[in-house]
């Protein structure tokens, strides 16, 4: 019994660091014509901040380490991209920002997220 309530509180801690108390590590810039890798992997994009500046294309390669089913699509919504992630095989999108702004990333079900920032620079 002790066990199983331990199990509990442990998991109730870990749900509430995951969704409120995680902070992703600082963002990354994209200078145009670099490709930026971002890695899939224990439930989380690294880096999941990306700058990129207004109407200059940039490159974001996708390397999905994450064998879950949950990592197996990234998608932008708000810019209408949804692209499969092979295990362990590297996927280029390649977009240009027209709109100043954060975007997110993400799998199908939210769990990992990342923010595409367009700045007018
Ligand atoms: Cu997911």
């Amino acid at each position: 019994m002790i066990v199983i309530n331990l199990t509990g509180l442990l998991l109730i801690a870990f749900i509430i660091w995951w969704f409120w108390l995680y902070r992703p590590s600082a963002g990354v810039a994209a200078t145009p014509g670099q490709i930026i890798e971002i890695r899939v992997k224990d439930g989380v994009y690294e880096p999941s901040l990306i700058e990129a500046s207004l109407g200059k294309g940039i490159s974001l390669r996708f390397i999905r380490e994450d064998a879950a089913a949950c990592a197996e699509q990234v998608l932008f919504p708000d810019l209408g991209i949804r692209k499969e992630l092979p295990l362990g095989k590297p996927v280029i999108i390649r977009l240009v920002p027209d709109q100043v702004g954060d975007f997110t990333f993400q799998c199908q079900m939210g769990m990992y997220r990342g923010t595409l920032r367009v700045l007018n620079q």
